[in-house]
């Protein structure tokens, strides 16, 4: 599951994986260029399919509401979405979490139901981050650490950050600037250094980059492992 503040490219994130993945370009999950107020207010699912094969790669994506200070997804919303009570196509509502009479309340849910790993996805510009959100933001995080669910952080929009890393994406490793920036979502959020991984989402890219695809293909990687990790320990 993705989450985090509005505009932080969550959707381009799931766009990115898949466009990695089939080697061109999609954008399936829609993103917004205007920002401000959540675009995404439905909790979705994403599967991606494996080429023409009828078949899907063996995980799902789950986008869910922007986390902005009033407006957004209220964090008890999150907490139930992790434990699977959250039913696909649910519209979340910012002034009342899911009440279980609701019809989308799953009473019951199986472990595919439940969420495998959290990430939350942070713009790049994190200093714009106001101190509320960021609050939010590690509300959901110490509630996934207590229940046990791997957790990463995905630094997006670095090319906008950084010049030399807008030049040339192999830069990642090289700019201090996103290394300080690395360490600044530590610092603030609580994330280990080596569970934060800097990404760039195709956004305005008619072609795919073997360098773009390298770090978006590495986050999904660790992701994929660590809720394997996850499930088979349960
Ligand atoms: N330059 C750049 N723009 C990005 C990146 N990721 C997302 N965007 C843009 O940021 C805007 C918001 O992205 P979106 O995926 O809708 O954010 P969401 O609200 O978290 O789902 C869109 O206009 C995207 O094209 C990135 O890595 N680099
Ligand atoms: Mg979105």
């Amino acid at each position: 599951m993705l989450y985090g503040p509005v505009g932080a490219g969550k959707s381009s994130f799931i766009n990115s994986v898949e466009s990695a993945l089939r080697g061109e370009i999609t954008d399936r999950a829609k993103t917004d260029a205007i920002g401000g107020k959540s675009y995404t207010t439905k909790y979705k699912a994403y599967k991606i399919k494996k080429g023409d094969t009828g078949t899907h790669y063996p995980f799902v994506f789950n986008d869910v509401m922007g986390l902005e200070k009033d407006e957004g997804v209220c964090v008890e919303d999150i907490k139930l979405a992790i434990k699977g009570h959250v039913k696909n196509g649910y519209n979340f509502n910012p002034r009342s979490s899911l009440s279980e009479d609701n019809q989308h309340y799953n009473r019951d849910p199986s472990l595919n139901d439940r969420v495998h790993v959290l990430v939350c996805v942070i713009p790049g510009s994190i200093a714009g981050l106001q101190d509320d959100s960021v609050r939010k933001l590690r509300e959901v995080r110490l509630a996934a650490r207590d229940m046990g669910i791997p957790e990463f952080a995905i630094l997006t929009r670095i090319d906008e950050t950084c010049p030399e890393v807008n030049k040339d994406i192999r830069n990642v490793y090289k700019s201090k600037y996103l290394k300080k920036k690395i360490e600044e979502v530590s610092g603030r959020m609580g994330f280990p250094q080596n569970c934060i991984f800097p990404v760039k989402n195709y956004h305005s890219e008619i072609n795919i980059h073997d360098d773009t695809d390298t770090l978006i293909l590495s986050a999904l990687t660790g992701m994929i492992e660590s809720g394997e990790d996850f499930v088979n320990d349960l």
